[in-house]
């Protein structure tokens, strides 16, 4: 049977890794897209696969409803929509930004007569178009917009909506990466330890994948704690007892000629929450240190 139901039309701006690899998604689903790009080699590239190609930022903005900016930072979506007129326009910003440069852009966009969503996109352009990748993007901002699109929008990458606050998708977003990059620096002390020895760095990888995997659920009975306030709860390896064992990562790193740097500054946190007292606690009392 033909699929009679009509596809959304959308209007892309920004056609770098990350816009290009959303183009193809929606054209390869059927959805008529009109494109634009500085640079206008990379737009022209995709009129072969059923781009229609507006000469100027303003025309693009003119052609559909729907506006999606996929551009390098917050200066350059200023910069492009800045000629073009947003009245009655839904747009859509998946450009990666602050929280603060997201709600500024989601009032910019209101007093353009516009409606706003932000996004933050929790992939690589290779997990675009492939739903099996687990790649998705938050959203934050209208709900009303993100009901009437996400249909169009969830073709490219799953989607997931954070709140009203169009700035939460990329609070979110800067979190689990937080959160990505301190995996990547225990995870760079392990592989410093061993460097010098002789142990296959291929060896140690799947075991640091798996352990890193068992460990990660830790961050559930964090969250337990948070919303109660009892920092106690479930506690199995407490405060004092890992205080205690510090010293042994210290030497290890000393003995093995590696630099401590990445690991210091956690226990030093972890000592200043034991010397106020908590030492039954866990170490979610590290994280009222870190907030001022
Ligand atoms: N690529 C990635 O792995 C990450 C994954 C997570 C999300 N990020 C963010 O996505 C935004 C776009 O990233 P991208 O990978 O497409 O970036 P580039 O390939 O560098 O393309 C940048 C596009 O922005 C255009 N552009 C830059 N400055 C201006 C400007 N002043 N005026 C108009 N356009 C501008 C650039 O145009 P051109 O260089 O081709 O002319 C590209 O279209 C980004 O926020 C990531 O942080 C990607």
């Amino acid at each position: 049977a033909h699929n009679t139901v009509e596809k959304t039309s959308v209007t892309l701006l920004g056609l770098g890794a990350m816009g290009t690899a959303l183009a193809r998604a929606w054209l390869s689903a059927g959805h008529p897209l009109t494109v634009w790009n500085r640079t206008p080699a990379r737009a022209a590239a995709l009129t072969a696969e059923g781009a229609r190609v507006a000469d100027s930022a303003a025309e693009a903005v003119a052609a559909n409803p729907l506006i999606v900016v996929c551009l390098l930072d917050d200066a350059s979506v200023e910069e492009v929509l800045a000629g073009t007129d947003l009245t009655g326009r839904d747009l859509v910003n998946l450009t990666t930004g602050t929280p603060a440069q997201a709600r500024a852009r989601a009032e910019w966009a209101r007093e353009r007569g516009a409606r706003y969503l932000d996004g933050g996109i929790m992939a690589v352009p290779p997990m675009i178009g492939v739903p099996e990748a687990g790649g998705y993007v938050f959203y934050s901002g209208s709900p009303e917009l993100f009901e009437r699109h996400q249909e169009t929008l969830v073709v490219p990458i799953g989607t997931t909506y954070v709140g009203e606050d169009a700035g939460f998708a990329a609070l979110h977003d800067v979190a689990l990466l937080s959160a990505m990059y301190g995996m990547f620096a225990g995870a760079a002390h392990a592989f410093a330890l061993i460097r010098k020895e002789d142990i296959d760095p291929a060896a140690l990888a799947p075991l640091l994948a798996d352990w890193l995997v068992t460990m990660a659920p830790a961050v559930h009975q964090t969250a337990d704690q948070l919303r109660s306030g009892d920092y106690t709860k479930g506690v199995l390896s407490n405060l004092a007892m890992q205080v205690a064992g510090t010293p042994t990562f210290l030497s290890t790193a000393e003995q093995q000629g590696v630099n401590p740097e990445l690991l210091s500054p956690y226990f030093e946190l972890m000592r200043r929450r034991l010397a106020e007292g908590s030492g039954e606690e866990g170490l979610t009392g590290v994280i009222d240190l870190l907030v001022h």
